[in-house]
């Protein structure tokens, strides 16, 4: 069988030591490309993505963001453009070597029988290293949490580490997509299973970033509690 060509999308804010080496190590994986999303980076993060594009023709793009910044946002540009070009997979991932690049593999092995992997930290207990007690506890409940309300059957709904068969991401309506922070997650999962796509995981180990800081903020919190409800309520009414 053919290698797969596969999409990788890499939303950027302020991860100027991180991408370099997190573009190489993806562009070693056969049939795998970048694209980078950054929102303005004041550490010069899209300069970085223009250097790489630079010395990577063909295999690594950048877009460039203009506007209110939105790691949801940048998704939905993203996943637009990503749609309109002749690959097989889109992956997502973060930029902060959360999501180790020698997993791409089996996400995108997986994606021969399901139609969204999830890289997931909870299917064999918990695999996250070096998360401080609370956010480790934030993290683990917020998923029992959307699971209840929501009624996904997937362990880990909040993870960005992913691979979308091009038709799947094709039927999520994205232009209605209305979260931005881990809850955009939610929603994209909400809205795959909507669309009766075959939702599967893999073990992956998250490991916090040693580099950067992280943009988690309380209003992405605070979107986080009330989405499962409103989705709960989209589907109740058919919208
Ligand atoms: N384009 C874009 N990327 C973002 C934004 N906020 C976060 N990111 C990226 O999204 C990924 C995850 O963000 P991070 O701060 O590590 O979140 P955490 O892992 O939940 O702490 C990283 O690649 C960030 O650079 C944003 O507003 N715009
Ligand atoms: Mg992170």
């Amino acid at each position: 069988m053919r290698t797969p060509r596969s999409l990788v999308v890499i939303p950027t804010y302020n991860e100027r030591e991180n991408l370099g080496p997190l573009v190489r190590q993806i562009l070693e994986h056969e049939g795998c490309a970048v694209m980078i999303v950054d929102d303005q980076s004041p550490d010069g993060t899209g300069e970085v993505a223009d250097d790489l594009a630079r010395e990577f023709p063909g295999r690594v793009d950048v877009v460039h963001r203009v506007g209110k910044r939105g790691l949801g946002r940048s998704y939905v540009e993203g996943f637009g453009l990503a749609l309109e070009r002749d690959v097989d997979l889109i992956c997502q991932m973060d930029a902060d070597f959360s999501h180790d690049p020698k997993y791409l593999p089996s996400l995108i092995a997986a994606a021969e029988d399901h139609e969204v992997v999830v890289g997931s930290r909870y299917l064999n207990g918990i695999s996250v290293v070096n998360w401080p007690l609370h956010r480790l506890i934030l993290s683990t409940f917020a998923n029992r949490y959307i699971r209840a309300v929501t009624g996904l059957a997937v362990r880990d709904c909040t993870g960005g580490f992913r691979c979308w068969r091009r038709e799947a991401l094709g039927r999520i309506p994205l232009g209605r997509i209305v979260s931005d922070g881990y809850s955009f997650m939610v929603e994209m999962l909400f809205e795959a299973a909507r669309q009766q796509c075959r939702i599967g995981e893999v073990p992956i180990v998250f490991v916090e970033r040693r580099m950067g800081a992280s943009k988690l903020s309380s209003s992405v919190l605070a979107e986080s509690v009330i989405m499962p409800w409103r989705l709960r309520l989209r589907k109740l009414l058919g919208r």
